[in-house]
C-alpha cells in the first residue's frame, strides 16, 4: 500500500538549483560566488553540472584505490558506525538527540552494498518503487518510532575521485577532471582555503561517505561557517535541510526551547549542536516559524551549503558522496563572528581568517591584469565577474585594516603609543600597496600589504615593551618597517 505522505511534507519549499554552462563551470568559486546572493537566502542549493560522472568502474576503481591507502594492510575495506533511529522516552534521551557508536565492524564496498540492499528491502517491505516523499514520511515515522539503527562509514578521509583524473581513457570531459574534482575544490582558484598551509581532512581536502537507507546527518553549521560542496557519485538519492544564516540564531532558539525547555544557555545551544547528534524534523521548525528548505541530490548533483547555513539530512538507500569545505569572498561576511563563536564554545580555531583575507588580497595585488586568482580569463563574463570578485576582496581587506586600525588606536587611547594613524581612507592606501612594498608581519609571518604599519622592536624597546613601557613608535628604540 501507497504511504501516505505527511502534508507538512509536501508543503515543504525547495531549495533552488542551478544549471551552469560549460564556460560557467570551469571555476567552481566564481560561479558560487556568482550565485551566492540568491542562493544563500535558502542555506542550501543544487548544482547541475553540464558534464557527465565517471564511469561506475572509474568511480569503484578510485574509491578501492582510496580505501587501500587507508588500511594497515592495504585491504580495500572500511569500518562503520551505527546510528541510533527513533528513540527510547524510557531511557531519559532527549527527544532530539541520537547516539552514535563505533560498529566495529568492517566491508569491502561489495558486502556493505549488499547488507544496505537487503536491509532496504526489509525495512520498506514494498514491492513496488516508493517515492522520495513516501520514503521521506517513513523516515520521520522512523525517527518518532520505536529505536533501531542504521550503519553509515561517514567522515573517511578520501575521495572516489582521482587526483588528476589519470585513470580515464574518455574521450569526453567528466566532473572529474575539472576544478569541481572535490581533490581540488577547496584550493580551487580564489577559494580561500587556497591559502591554508596545512591539509586539514575535511576542511581541505575532502571526505568520502557510504550510507544506507537512513544513515543521516544531524542539524549542524561547518567549521568556521565555511562553505561545503558535497557532491553524490552514485546510489540512492539523499534528502537535505537547509536553513538560511539569517534565520540561524532563531534556529538555535528552537533547539534551546523546544528541545531543552529553555534550560540551557545560547552558547550551551551551539555546543550542542556542534556535537553533531540533533535530529529534529522540520515539521517543528516550520511551526517555530523557522525557514526551511529541502532539496533531494541525486548521482552527478553538487550541493552547496552556505555559510552559517544548519543544514541535515537522510540517505535513501546505499550510496556514495563526497563532501569538503570551501570558502568564496563572501565567507568574509561571517568568519571573524564565526572565529568567536568557536572560542566560545572551547572549539580551538582551525585556521585564521584575516590570514586568509590578507593572502589572496596580496596574491590579486602581486599577479598584475593577466593574474589567474580566479582561473583562465575565458570570457567578457567571467572577467566581469572576476573583477567583481577582486573589487569585493579589496574593499574587505581594506575595511579589515581599517578596523583593525581603530581597534588598536583605541587600544592606544590614553597612552602615548599610537601604532596607526586613525585616519587611514579606504582606497588611499590600497593604491600606494605593490608588489615592492611586502613584508612580514612579525608575529605571524604572514605577508602583509605596505598599508600596515609594522613595527619590529629592536631588542633594548621590546624590552621595554614587556615591561609595560610606554613606548612611542617614534622612539629610537623602534624601528619602523612599514608606512601608510
Ligand atoms: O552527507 C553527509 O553525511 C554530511 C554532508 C554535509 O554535512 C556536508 O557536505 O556539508
Amino acid at each position: 500500500m501507497a504511504e501516505e505522505v505527511f502534508s507538512w511534507l509536501k508543503s515543504l519549499p525547495s531549495a533552488p538549483e542551478y544549471y551552469p554552462t560549460i564556460v560557467e563551470f570551469r571555476d567552481p568559486i566564481s560561479y558560487i560566488f556568482k550565485i551566492e546572493q540568491e542562493a544563500s537566502r535558502y542555506g542550501i542549493c543544487k548544482i547541475l553540472p553540464p558534464v557527465p560522472n565517471s564511469p561506475k568502474e572509474t568511480i569503484i576503481a578510485n574509491l578501492n584505490r582510496c580505501l587501500s591507502s587507508q588500511t594497515p594492510d592495504s585491504s580495500p575495506t572500511f569500518t562503520t558506525r551505527k546510528q541510533q533511529i527513533g528513540f527510547s522516552p524510557r531511557k531519559n534521551q532527549r527527544p532530539a538527540q541520537r547516539s552514535v557508536w563505533e560498529s566495529g565492524v568492517t566491508y569491502t564496498l561489495s558486502q556493505f552494498k549488499q547488507k544496505a540492499k537487503q536491509f532496504k528491502q526489509k525495512r520498506l517491505n514494498s514491492n513496488k518503487e516508493l517515492t522520495p516523499l513516501e520514503i521521506e514520511t517513513m523516515y520521520w515515522k522512523a525517527q518518532a518510532g520505536r529505536p533501531f539503527s542504521v550503519e553509515y562509514a561517514n567522515d573517511m578521509p578520501g575521495s572516489a575521485f582521482d587526483e588528476a583524473g589519470a585513470g580515464q581513457k574518455l574521450d569526453y570531459m567528466t566532473v572529474e577532471v575539472t576544478q569541481w574534482n572535490m581533490r581540488r575544490a577547496a584550493r580551487a582558484n580564489g577559494s580561500l582555503l587556497k591559502f591554508l598551509k596545512e591539509e586539514i581532512p575535511g576542511v581541505t581536502s575532502p571526505m568520502v561517505y557510504l550510507g544506507m537507507l537512513y544513515s543521516w546527518f544531524a542539524w549542524h553549521v561547518e567549521d568556521h561557517d565555511l562553505h561545503s560542496l558535497n557532491y553524490m557519485h552514485m546510489g540512492a538519492a539523499k534528502t537535505w535541510y537547509g536553513i538560511p544564516m539569517e534565520a540561524a540564531l532563531a534556529f538555535e532558539d528552537v533547539i534551546r526551547t523546544h528541545v531543552y525547555g529553555g534550560q540551557i544557555s545560547p552558547t550551551e545551544a551551539i555546543a550542542t549542536l556542534a556535537r553533531k547528534t540533533t535530529i529534529l524534523s522540520p515539521e517543528v521548525l516550520i511551526k517555530a516559524g523557522v525557514p526551511c528548505y529541502r532539496l533531494l541530490q541525486n548521482p552527478r548533483d553538487f550541493v552547496v551549503t552556505f555559510p552559517r547555513a544548519y543544514h541535515s539530512g537522510f540517505s535513501h538507500g546505499y550510496n556514495c558522496a563526497d563532501a569538503v569545505n570551501m570558502a568564496t569572498p563572501g565567507w568574509l561576511r561571517v568568519a571573524r563572528e564565526a572565529a568567536i563563536r568557536r572560542a566560545c564554545i572551547d572549539s580551538p580555531p582551525l585556521l585564521c581568517d584575516s590570514q586568509l583575507l590578507y593572502d589572496l588580497a596580496l596574491s590579486l595585488s602581486s599577479s598584475g591584469p593577466n593574474r589567474s586568482t580566479y582561473g583562465p580569463q575565458s570570457s567578457r563574463l567571467t572577467e566581469r565577474l572576476n573583477n567583481d570578485i577582486d573589487a569585493f576582496v579589496k574593499r574587505t581587506f581594506m575595511l579589515d585594516v581599517m578596523h583593525n586600525n581603530k581597534l588598536l588606536d583605541a587600544l592606544g587611547n590614553g597612552s602615548p603609543i599610537t601604532l596607526l594613524s586613525k585616519h587611514m581612507s579606504y582606497d588611499q592606501p590600497y593604491k600606494k600597496a605593490g608588489p615592492a612594498s611586502i613584508f612580514s608581519c612579525v608575529a605571524c609571518g604572514s605577508p602583509c600589504y605596505s598599508c600596515i604599519v609594522i613595527v619590529q622592536p629592536t631588542e633594548s624597546a621590546a624590552h621595554y615593551l614587556m615591561l609595560n613601557e610606554v613606548v612611542n613608535v617614534k622612539d629610537p628604540g623602534t624601528s619602523l618597517s612599514g608606512m601608510v
